[in-house]
């Protein structure tokens, strides 16, 4: 574990911008760190989650194994995925659609990639300069077109299902959660989307077709909640159209997929230092800039003091610890020193579902450390914790187990 089993997904239409922010987001930090994953799908790679990590607080310098730590910012991974561009009737199989959704049929978050600069029409062609095309409409068409996604796979063989839930008296919840494992749908999600939309469950066919795309859609925005992204803010007329999504009632994040990849590669370079999500960056070696790029820099400097960053991180935090309602937990072995059995301090951090317990927790890090679970000591406070405690987000944790040796 370590990312909590999330998975995002990145969205949009061609040209959007999306295999740009990957790349931004992904940018392989990873040589300062060996992690866990070694073999990775081509279209999968690891981002971050970041946040202010524990050391400061607790005074310590820690030697991170499953994470990193730079300037005091947890950089925690987690698995993103890059999909093919979606264009209009995709669930049909327009366009690359079917590998398009067959792709995101484990992500738990979608980050929609939209071009706020509006230079693309609807399937991603150029209309040869910006504020051609209204994002707007790019938000709406997405959600449709995979509400419409689900709708079909329910729809397959629905009457014999529904008939046979009503004869033999199933639980609906447990049939369907077992016929949409594969979009990552969970029996907890159906119980809600029925309740929410008020439908029979004893009487599923007594559902019309209008209920069950009703269904569709609240189960996607369920089991695969959207994160909107105005992506290429720093085009001059991107930002009147992330006011009008404002307006709107579209909580978007502005960012610069373009304006991030700069500075992840150039820091990589050691050109410059930037850490993820800062709002600044510092030139270590200006002779090594061009004047084109010194102008590159002054503007992306603007930038970050007028969006407070250039937005890419901001949107995977917000899809990991808003959206994705995941929590980072730090196990320790030695409350004292902070560090696990070798000595290092604060080795790792886990990304675990908000409302997890401690003892589910210690269940996620190994099958016996449940079996055998005692109690847990909250590191912070020193205080017992019961097996039921819920565990909050940046809890320092050590987890007493009978025969432990540590
Ligand atoms: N100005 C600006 N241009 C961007 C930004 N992000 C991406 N672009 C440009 O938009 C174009 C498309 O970017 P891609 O990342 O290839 O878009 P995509 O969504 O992956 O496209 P498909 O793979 O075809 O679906 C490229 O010319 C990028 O340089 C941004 O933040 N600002
Ligand atoms: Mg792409």
């Amino acid at each position: 574990m370590g990312d909590g089993g999330l998975l995002i997904g990145i969205v949009g239409k061609p040209n959007s911008g999306k295999t740009t922010f990957f790349n931004a987001a992904t940018a392989s930090e990873a040589k300062v760190a060996d992690y866990p994953f070694t073999t990775i799908e081509p279209n999968v790679g690891m981002a971050f989650a970041t946040q202010l990590c524990v050391c400061k607080e607790f005074g310590v310098k820690d030697n991170p194994r499953n994470s990193l730590c730079i300037d005091g910012i947890r950089h925690i991974p987690v698995k993103i995925i890059d999909v093919a561009g979606l264009v209009p009737d995709a669930w049909r199989g327009r366009g690359l659609g079917n590998k398009f959704l067959d792709d995101l049929r484990q992500a738990n978050v979608l980050l929609h990639i939209v071009d706020a600069s509006g230079s693309f029409d609807a399937d991603g062609r150029p209309l040869g300069k910006p504020g051609m095309w209204d994002p707007l409409k790019d938000i709406k068409f997405l959600e449709e077109e995979i509400a419409r996604w689900f709708f079909q796979i329910l729809k397959r063989d629905w009457e014999k299902w529904a008939r046979r839930i009503e004869v033999e008296k199933l639980d609906t919840a447990e049939i369907l959660a077992e016929r949409l494992s594969g979009l990552g749908i969970k029996s907890l999600h159906i119980r809600r989307a029925i309740e929410d939309l008020d439908l029979n469950p004893e009487k599923p066919r007594s559902w019309s077709d209008e209920d069950l795309f009703s269904f569709a859609k609240r189960l996607r925005e369920i089991s695969k909640p959207i994160v909107i992204v105005a992506n290429k803010i720093d085009i001059p007329i991107a930002e009147e159209n992330y006011e009008r999504m404002r307006e709107a009632g579209i909580d978007a994040v502005p960012a610069s997929a373009l304006a991030e990849l700069a500075l992840i590669k150039y820091t990589e370079k050691g050109i410059i230092k930037y850490v993820r999500g800062s709002d600044h960056f510092e030139i270590l070696k200006p002779n090594a800039l061009s004047d084109r790029e010194r102008k590159l820099f002054a503007k992306i400097e603007e930038l970050l003091d007028k969006w407070k960053g250039t937005g890419v991180q901001k949107a995977i935090n917000k899809a990991v610890f808003e959206v994705g309602q995941m929590i980072a937990v730090y196990p320790v072995e030695d409350p004292s020193k902070l560090s696990d059995k070798k000595g290092n301090v604060l080795p790792d951090v886990f990304l675990v579902k908000r409302g997890t317990t401690v003892k589910e927790f210690a269940a996620l890090i190994h099958t016996d450390l449940a079996k055998t679970f005692l109690y847990a000591i909250d590191v912070r406070t020193k205080k017992k914790l019961s097996e039921d405690y819920v565990l909050k987000d940046r809890d320092v944790i050590k987890i007493v187990a009978a025969g432990a040796r540590g």
